[in-house]
C-alpha cells in the first residue's frame, strides 16, 4: 500500500449548499488524514492555472467563472491509496452519471442539469486529483511549498 496525499477542493456550489461538514465528514471516516485546509477565494491566474488542462475547450471560460465565483474549502488528505479512493468517493463528472453512495451522486439532485445548462459548465460539488502528478501539481498551486501539519497522526492511526 502507498500512502498518497491528494488534492480536493469543495467546490463554490458544495460551501454555498452548506454541504462542506458532511462531505469532509465522509473523508474523515474512510481513514483519510487531514493535512492541510484553508477556504479560500480562487483568482481568475488561480482558477486558469488549476484547470489549465481544459484550456480551449468550450466550457473554460464558464468554468472558470464558476469557480471564482464564491469561496471554495481547499484541502490535503493523506492515506493508503488516497487518490486513487477519493476519486471513488467523489464519483463520476456528470452528477446524472455519478453512482449511488458517492458524493456527486449522493448530493448532485437533478438540478444541476438545468444548473450546467444555464451557466455552460457543471457545478459538480467537489474536485479531487486524479493521478499522482496532478495531486503534487494542484498541491503546489494551492499550498505552495508547505507540508501542511505533518507532525500529528489520527488516534486511531495504529488500527489501520
Ligand atoms: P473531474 O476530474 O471529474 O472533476 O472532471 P474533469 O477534470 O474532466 O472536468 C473538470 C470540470 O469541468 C468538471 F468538474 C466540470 C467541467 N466539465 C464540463 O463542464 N463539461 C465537460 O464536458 C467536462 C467537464
Amino acid at each position: 500500500m502507498t500512502t498518497e496525499t491528494t488534492f480536493v477542493m469543495i467546490k463554490p456550489d458544495g460551501v454555498k449548499r452548506a454541504l462542506t461538514g458532511q462531505i469532509i465528514d465522509r473523508f474523515e471516516r474512510c481513514g483519510l488524514t487531514v493535512r492541510d485546509m484553508k477556504m479560500a477565494r480562487a483568482s481568475q491566474t488561480l482558477a486558469e492555472e488549476h484547470y489549465a488542462e481544459h484550456k480551449g475547450k468550450s466550457f473554460f471560460e464558464p468554468l472558470v467563472n464558476f469557480l471564482t465565483s464564491g469561496p471554495v474549502i481547499a484541502m490535503a488528505l493523506e492515506g493508503a491509496e488516497a487518490i486513487g479512493v477519493v476519486r471513488k468517493m467523489v464519483g463520476a463528472t456528470q452528477p446524472k452519471e455519478a453512482a449511488p453512495g458517492t458524493i456527486r451522486g449522493d448530493f448532485c439532485h437533478m438540478g444541476y442539469d438545468r444548473a450546467a445548462e444555464v451557466i455552460g459548465t457543471m457545478p459538480n460539488l467537489i474536485h479531487a486529483s486524479d493521478s499522482p502528478e496532478s495531486a503534487a501539481r494542484e498541491l503546489a498551486l494551492w499550498f505552495g511549498d508547505s507540508e501542511g501539519f505533518k507532525d500529528y497522526s489520527r488516534c486511531d492511526a495504529e488500527l489501520f
